[in-house]
Formats: C-alpha cells, sequence, structure tokens
C-alpha cells in the first residue's frame, strides 16, 4: 500500500462520516482555476541579475535576498492591464466553476488592502489599488466562487514568520507572535472585506501545534461558516482533501478533494517557460481526475502586467470550448463505475455512464467489462445521432459499436442510458 493510497483511504472514510452537504458545490464543480500572483510575478524568475527555473514564487527564497532588499525590488510591481472582469470571463470561458488566488504567499506580500501590514499592494507599490476587491466583485457578478489562498506559517517579511533563516535566527522566532499579530488578523481582513468565500486555502502548517492550525480553521467557520478549509492547514484538518503538486491518487477516493497541477512548470510566472500542458493533457488530466472522484484545479501564472501569459489563455479556452460541449460527462458526475480501460476512463451520474475515449480501438468494438445494468441506449455526447450506437450485452460484457471517425481525438465521450445497477 503507498502512502498516497493509505492518505486516500483514511480521507475518505472522514469524509463520508458526514461533510458532504456543505462540500456538495465543490464535489460538483470538477474544475478550478489556481492563481499564483504576487511581487514575484514582475519578477518572472529573474532576480537581482540571477535566473531561477521553476517554482518562482519562491524566488525569494532560493536567491536569499534580504527582505529589506526584496521589499525594495516589489516596489516596482505595477500591475496596470489587470482587468478583473477579463481574468473572469477568460475564466469562465475555460469552464472552471471556482477561483483559489494568492492573497499572500511565502514572501509575505499581501495582494490585498491590509490594515495589518504595509507590506501590501496598496501601500508598497505604485499600483495603490486593491485587485482582490475586484476580482471578489467580478466572480459575484459571474456565479463563479472564489476563495484564497494564505500561507498561514511561512513569511519571509517578519522576523517571526516562518521560512526566512538568512536574515532572521530561527532559534529567536516567536511564532505565536506572527500568528496573532499578522496571519490570523490578515485571514479575519480577508473573512470579513471580500464577501462570501468558497475556500481558503491554507499552506502547510511549518512548525504550528495542532491547537494551533485548529484556531486558523474555527476562525474561518467562525466568520464564514459556509467556506471550505483545504487539508494542508495541517494536523489532520480540513474540509476536503488535497494531494500533493502534481499528484493524482492511484485509484478512487471518496469524499472532497482535488488535484492540484500547475500549467507549465512553475507556479508563478516564469519569463522562460513555454512548458504549457496542452489542451489535449488538460482534458485527459480533467477526465482522468473525476473519473477517481476528484476536481482537478490547475494554476495559472499570471503576469506582471496583470495579464495571462496568452498560451496559458488559449489553452484553457480550448479545453472550456470542449467543456461546453462535454461537460455533463464531467460536472456533477462521481467516479467511474468501471475501472479504467485501454481506451479511457469513465464517469457516471445516477442512470448515466460517461465513456472517455482517450484512443479508440482499431475494430471501432469499445468493450465495457463488467457493465451489470441494463443498456438503454448509447449515444456520442457532442454529436448524437437519432439512431445512437450499436451495443450489445453479452453476460457483463458491453460492446459498443462506435462510428469509424471519432468527432475528437483528445477525449470522445460516449453516454450509456441505463436502468439498474
Ligand atoms: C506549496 C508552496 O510552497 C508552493 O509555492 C505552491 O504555492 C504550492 C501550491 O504549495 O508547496 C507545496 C506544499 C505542499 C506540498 C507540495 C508543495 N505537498 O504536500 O506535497
Amino acid at each position: 500500500v503507498t502512502r498516497a493510497q493509505e492518505a486516500a483511504t483514511l480521507w475518505g472514510k472522514e469524509a463520508e462520516a458526514g461533510k458532504s452537504e456543505k462540500t456538495k458545490w465543490f464535489t460538483d464543480a470538477k474544475f478550478g482555476l489556481f492563481l499564483h500572483w504576487g511581487p514575484y510575478a514582475y519578477f518572472g524568475g529573474d532576480i537581482r541579475g540571477k535566473r531561477y527555473y521553476g517554482i518562482t514564487e519562491w524566488i525569494q527564497h532560493r536567491d536569499k535576498t534580504p527582505a529589506a532588499e526584496y521589499a525594495r525590488l516589489a516596489g516596482g510591481f505595477n500591475p496596470v492591464e489587470f482587468n478583473a472582469e477579463e481574468w473572469v470571463e477568460i475564466a469562465k470561458a475555460s469552464g472552471v466553476k471556482y477561483i483559489v488566488l494568492t492573497s499572500k504567499h511565502h514572501d509575505g506580500f499581501a495582494m490585498f488592502d491590509s490594515k495589518v501590514s504595509d507590506f501590501d499592494i496598496v501601500d508598497a507599490t505604485p499600483y495603490k489599488k486593491d485587485p482582490v476587491k475586484a476580482l471578489a466583485a467580478a466572480c459575484k457578478k459571474a456565479g463563479i466562487k472564489l476563495g484564497f489562498y494564505y500561507s498561514q506559517f511561512q513569511d519571509w517579511h517578519e522576523p517571526n514568520g516562518g521560512g526566512n533563516s538568512w536574515d532572521f535566527d530561527p532559534k529567536k522566532k516567536d511564532y505565536s507572535a506572527y500568528y496573532r499579530t499578522k496571519s490570523l488578523p490578515q485571514i479575519t481582513e480577508l473573512l470579513t472585506n471580500y464577501g462570501d468565500l468558497g475556500i481558503i486555502w491554507f499552506d502547510t502548517p511549518g512548525n504550528m501545534s495542532k491547537e494551533e492550525s485548529a484556531e486558523f480553521l474555527q476562525k474561518v467557520h467562525q466568520l464564514q461558516p459556509g467556506c471550505l478549509v483545504s487539508s494542508r492547514v495541517g494536523n489532520g484538518l480540513g474540509d476536503f482533501k488535497d494531494f500533493g503538486d502534481g499528484e493524482v491518487p492511484p485509484g478512487v477516493v471518496k469524499g472532497a478533494w482535488e488535484a492540484i497541477f500547475t500549467h507549465n512548470d512553475s507556479w508563478g510566472y516564469s519569463a522562460f517557460d513555454q512548458n504549457f500542458k496542452t489542451p489535449k493533457e488538460m482534458i485527459r488530466l480533467l477526465a482522468e481526475v473525476a473519473s477517481k472522484g476528484g476536481n482537478l484545479m490547475m494554476n495559472i501564472g499570471p503576469m506582471g502586467s496583470g495579464k495571462f501569459p496568452d498560451m496559458s489563455e488559449k489553452y484553457f479556452r480550448a479545453t472550456g470550448a470542449w467543456l461546453k460541449r462535454n461537460g455533463e460527462a464531467i460536472y456533477g458526475t462521481t467516479y467511474g463505475a468501471i475501472p479504467p480501460q485501454p481506451w479511457g476512463v469513465t464517469t457516471t451520474r445516477p442512470g448515466k455512464l460517461y465513456l472517455h475515449i482517450f484512443e479508440a480501438p482499431k475494430n471501432g468494438r469499445l468493450l465495457v467489462p463488467g457493465f451489470t445494468a441494463t443498456a438503454v441506449k448509447a449515444n456520442l455526447l457532442a454529436l448524437p445521432s437519432a439512431n445512437g450506437l450499436r451495443f450489445e450485452q453479452r453476460g457483463n460484457d458491453m460492446v459498443i459499436q462506435l462510428p469509424a471517425h471519432l468527432p475528437d481525438d483528445r477525449n470522445t465521450v460516449v453516454v450509456l442510458d441505463y436502468k439498474g445497477t
């Protein structure tokens, strides 16, 4: 049994123990947009004349940039091309149902107007506006759930924050002073000033005790009872399970969970990373994650200017175009009743089995083994024909005759209506 399998089993038991009402919007949503955006986007992987590939949001740490110097450089961040309505329009067109934005990453910089610290976009940059306010308004208007990532332990700007050992001696740190004076008060600001939130996405807890993690969770539940908390809050707490970055569990996981991926090889914007996942890769990954019962939250690193990278926008929109025609096979479904097959994966809702065909069999005869219900009709989801597709059931084996050419070589969905179980 692998670690991920074990975690998966444990989580399933907890999630089944009565959290489903609150998480229903989340488990139905299936596709979310993660956004890593901060001064590191303006650096784009290049600071003090040095280049770093990947995790550009960690650039200060990798470069050991002194906190004061980083703050001075961050003063050049001025995303004048940011347009919240445009971001949300792209999100809508991409078919995501929720957005999670980094409100404060490990660099300690708040992307919102904070009264708790002056190290925020309003006080420390020429931009002077609150992009989070604008995004919250645009999301509300468009009916997209908004969540905030918040780094509750690591804060490289603060002498008492976790993670920075090049300016500040870890042995002299008073972490609980940090929680009391910065992270808990900023969480309160986020939960008070931006309307109803879908998620507070905490990151890993570092040195936090179980009691301290519980305090963060309670703060969220007290201020916004409907708001979900990610499992990275730590110490076994949280409303839904997150796997490791770029990790998909090996099999079905019950309950609410999310796989998180980034579009290229960095969470924050990188000026020299063009390794973007293609629409084909995104569409198949989304189907694979859904076939195991989870959500895919895919990240974009917006640029320092405030725009999305062109390739991210283009590939997300293409994924959304597929979802427009095939979304019925993703949204509101649960894990596939039939395990993965050589041709692809399945998702399910009562009375319907969706066959996500990645590689069509050469003879066009699609075998669905272990099918014990009674099939009523089979059809292409995006291009149904009047008579549907021919199928035969022999015992527990179902064979569907596919058309000679499938309309979508990335993922053609066949929907099978059935009776019984
Ligand atoms: C964290 C951050 O450090 C990183 O910059 C990014 O924001 C990412 C989404 O989250 O990194 C982690 C945290 C936890 C795991 C992996 C990367 N994990 O549990 O596998």
